[in-house]
């Protein structure tokens, strides 16, 4: 069976393609974000909504969760963060007579980019059973059709409740609240695709599933690796403290298998000389690893050190930490020192003495901090080379002192906080005893669906309902056409969103558009909290009039719903929470560790850091009280002849599967997306030439799926691998081909040949 992607967009006629950049984030980061944003918004709106981002007593940029230093500039906002702000504030409307002249067939038939481009939901919109339309819905009798629907289960395990991670932890809160409350633990969400495998990786080894560094420690660190991240795009911000790092006279090293423009150099939009000239060179080092070669390359790093240890004992490995926070070093040491140089080559495609530069920056480093994000996670060993990170960093106890640690770089502005305020599908005991201690009730104990059990269940008609806090499930999700296909089966799907998407059109029997306010909207007057990637907590008010009147904040849908749903609770008092977000402050308090006194801390400019064992104590709540030395083997992943590792990556007109634009200036690419990015020299071996026209097919047991008509971009990524964006790639990924431990889908490592289309 061949599984192909819909066939829409495939001809991409004004497509072009120039030389990548080399820097990232000048003056046509600034100019361009601000023509974006007149565009959807107008000059007034422009200027009053950005002046607003990230300050003090402005709102959470929606864009990223990278965290607001200490010391504010006026512009504390990036070019892609405008560009998520436009995708928001835009004065563009889909209202019921744009559902009346669009069948939900026709919809979509529709790009993504199309879809976003209609503008901001206003009303709640209905489609009943059989009707090939959306007709308007008041909000009580949609509520009401969720709770008719949830009541008609037999069992709450055959609802899921996805959410995606801008949801504010007020919302998250009694959301999860609500969930548990029915009666399961089915609350997948983004993470499960995201950064899964760093929670897993590091709850097991140092017992907390966050980073332990905080932005200072990030600016004093000797050494900062980049790993498996395209900040220039996906995180501008961290440019500014990667630059300051450097100032204070930190190396950089960049491991990524393409030369991402954001990691050579950056010219800094918010000091006057990083308008002019070539800008700040950023990265000392630059690895061109093979995707899925990091494992490797970070046991040879492991390896280089414990030779220098034997050389001269007692000067590399810290082994006061390691004797009095670790265990399983001796083990782990065992395996590491027989480690094959051969393997390691083959693996990460690097020459020896490459790596063996990196060890001596390494050795010359006091303070070592490790970043990554997805070029971690999404493979099938992602855990186990998140381990080898942490056990890289442990050797010379890197982590919990100042300037060292891990730093998974997150991805969604609270899919943190949605993680702490208990969106979880495997809660751990000690959260459902405080929740159900507080509330008086029996929580469901046993575990719930993740993302991808989900659609499994979804498929096999096993969840009839499907309800989506955020996000766009169908589009995000891998193995496209099973998917949809899972959705189309539901009796209900419930999007809560703020702009039209994919979701929207592929849906269940009976399908509701439930339009909520976004982050930079006026809530009455109330504020909302959010958790950035290093832990701290702050405040974050909308000031824009909302999209249209009948909008509802987050928080009352699901009060709303909880109302329908349990009538008079005796349990939780729904009504007040569903006006007084104080009254929801003050049970976070009660029920999450670290968020004591939440109101009066909250309120204090800049918010408060959550509490972290191993960052502030050196403490490691692991099951043995110890951060673990873990064994990982390395299994180097060997591409059957004539087949590229393709990696599924984001551009810098997208964010995620909002795509805001058709260009990847970065990249080099303008007016289209349909391209594969591929090394010149693999190019030649296959007898391709760039600019020709090629299908992606990905090869599994349960057969072949193919992506069609991409045009062949020479570039220079490394030997063996290429890369093309998500979601248009998503078809090529099966549904069970997931990251140990995590179930994460392997986004980074697809097997593909490219074949001349018939
Ligand atoms: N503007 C914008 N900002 C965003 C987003 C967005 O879509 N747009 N998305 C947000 C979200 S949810 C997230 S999770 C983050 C994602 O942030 P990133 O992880 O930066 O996003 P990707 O585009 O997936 O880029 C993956 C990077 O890892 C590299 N890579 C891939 N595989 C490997 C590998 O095996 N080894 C190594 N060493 N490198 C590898 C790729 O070449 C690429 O540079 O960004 C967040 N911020
Ligand atoms: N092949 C491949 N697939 C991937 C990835 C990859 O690298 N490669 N990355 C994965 C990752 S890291 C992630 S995080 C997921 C992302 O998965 P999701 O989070 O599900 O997807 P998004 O595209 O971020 O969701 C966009 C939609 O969110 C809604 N929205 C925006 N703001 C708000 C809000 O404030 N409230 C509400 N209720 N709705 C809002 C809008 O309607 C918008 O259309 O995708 C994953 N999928
Ligand atoms: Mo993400």
């Amino acid at each position: 069976m061949v599984r192909k992607a819909p066939k829409k967009d495939v001809t991409e006629e004004g497509l072009e393609v120039g030389p990548p950049k080399e820097w990232a984030a000048g003056i046509p980061g600034v100019t361009r974000s601000l023509l974006t944003s007149y565009a959807q918004m107008g000059a007034g709106r422009t200027l009053l909504t950005l002046a607003r981002v990230n300050q003090k007593d402005g709102f959470d940029c929606p864009g990223c969760a990278w965290p607001e230093g200490d010391h504010r500039s006026p512009a504390e906002f990036c070019e892609n963060g405008a560009k998520a702000v436009a995708e928001e504030a835009t004065t563009r409307r889909v209202t019921r007579d744009f559902f009346a002249a669009h069948r939900i067939g026709d919809l979509a038939g529709h790009t993504d980019y199309w879809l976003g481009q209609q503008g901001r939901l206003t009303e709640p919109m209905y489609k009943p059973e059989g009707a090939d339309h959306y007709e308007p819905i008041t909000w009580e009798r949609a509520l009401g059709v969720v709770a008719e629907e949830l009541r008609a289960l037999d069992d709450p395990d055959e609802a899921v409740f996805y959410t995606s991670g801008r949801t504010s932890n007020e919302a998250a809160f009694v959301y999860q609240l609500l969930v548990r409350r029915f009666g399961t633990n089915n609350l997948p969400d983004c993470s499960n695709m995201c950064h899964e495998s760093s929670g897993s990786a590091l709850t097991q080894t140092l017992g907390i599933g966050k980073g332990t560094v905080s932005l200072e420690d990030l600016h004093r660190a000797d050494l900062v690796f980049v790993v498996g991240q395209n900040p220039g795009t996906n995180h501008p911000r961290m440019l500014s403290a990667l630059e300051r790092a450097k100032r204070n006279g930190a190396r950089i090293v960049a491991v990524n298998p393409l030369p991402e423009a954001g990691l050579l150099r950056f010219k800094n939009p918010q000091r006057p000389s990083g308008l002019a000239g070539r800008g700040t060179p950023l990265a000392d080092r630059f690895l061109q690893i093979r995707l899925n070669g990091d494992l490797a390359l970070f046991k040879a790093l492991s390896r280089l050190l414990l030779e220098a240890e034997d050389a001269a004992p007692g000067t590399v490995v810290d082994h006061a930490f390691v004797q009095e926070h670790t265990h399983g070093y001796e083990e782990w040491a065992a395996d590491t020192r027989a480690l094959d140089w051969a393997e390691v080559e083959e693996a990460t495609g690097l020459d020896r003495g490459a790596v063996e530069e990196t060890a001596r920056d390494v050795l010359a480093a006091k303070s070592v901090i490790v970043c990554w994000a997805m070029g971690l996670t999404q493979h099938r060993n992602s855990v186990a080379t998140i381990r080898e990170v942490v056990n890289f960093l442990l050797l010379r106890g890197n982590v919990g002192r100042p300037g060292a640690g891990v730093c998974p770089v997150r991805g969604h502005s609270n899919v943190q906080g949605d993680r702490t305020m208990g969106i979880y599908e495997k809660p751990s005991a000690a959260f459902l005893d405080a929740l159900g201690g507080e509330f008086g009730f029996e929580p469901p104990r046993h575990h719930g669906l993740d993302t991808v059990e989900a659609i499994r269940a979804l498929r096999a008609g096993q969840a009839k309902v499907f309800f989506a806090m955020g996000g766009n499930f169908v589009a995000a999700t891998p193995d496209t056409e099973v998917t949809e296909a899972a959705l189309r089966r539901a009796r209900l799907t419930v999007q809560v969103s703020t702009k039209l998407n994919r979701s929207h059109a592929v849906c269940g029997e009976r399908a509701l558009i439930l339009p909520t306010l976004g982050r930079t909207e006026r809530d009455r007057d109330r504020f909302v909290t959010v958790e950035d990637s290093m832990g701290m907590v702050h405040a974050s008010r909308g000031r824009l009039r909302p999209a249209s009147p009948d909008l509802l904040p987050e928080v009352e849908i699901v009060c709303g719903l909880a109302r329908e749903l349990f009538g008079d609770d005796p349990y939780v008092p729904w009504k007040e929470f569903e006006t007084d977000y104080d009254a929801i402050r003050d049970r976070i308090a009660r029920v999450v560790p670290g968020f004591d006194d939440f109101n009066a801390r909250v309120r204090a400019p800049g918010g408060f850091a959550l509490p972290n064992a191993p960052r502030d104590e050196r403490r490691f709540p692991t099951a043995t009280g110890l951060a673990t030395f873990t064994v990982n083997p390395l299994e180097v992943l060997r591409v059957p002849e004539g087949r590229l590792l393709l990696q599924t990556v984001r551009s810098h007109d997208q964010y995620n599967t909002t795509i805001y634009g058709m260009d990847d200036r970065y990249r080099g690419v303008s007016n289209g997306r349909r391209v594969v990015f591929v090394n010149p020299d693999d190019l030649a071996e296959r007898g391709l030439a760039d600019g020709e026209t090629v299908d992606l097919v990905s090869e599994w047991p349960d057969g072949e799926r193919r992506a069609e008509r991409f045009r062949v971009i020479a570039y220079p990524t490394a030997r063996g691998c290429c890369a093309a964006y998500f979601p248009e790639t998503n078809v090529l990924v099966p549904l069970d081909s997931v990251a140990e431990t995590s179930n994460t889908p392997t986004s980074k490592s697809v097997v593909v040949r490219l074949v001349r289309p018939e």
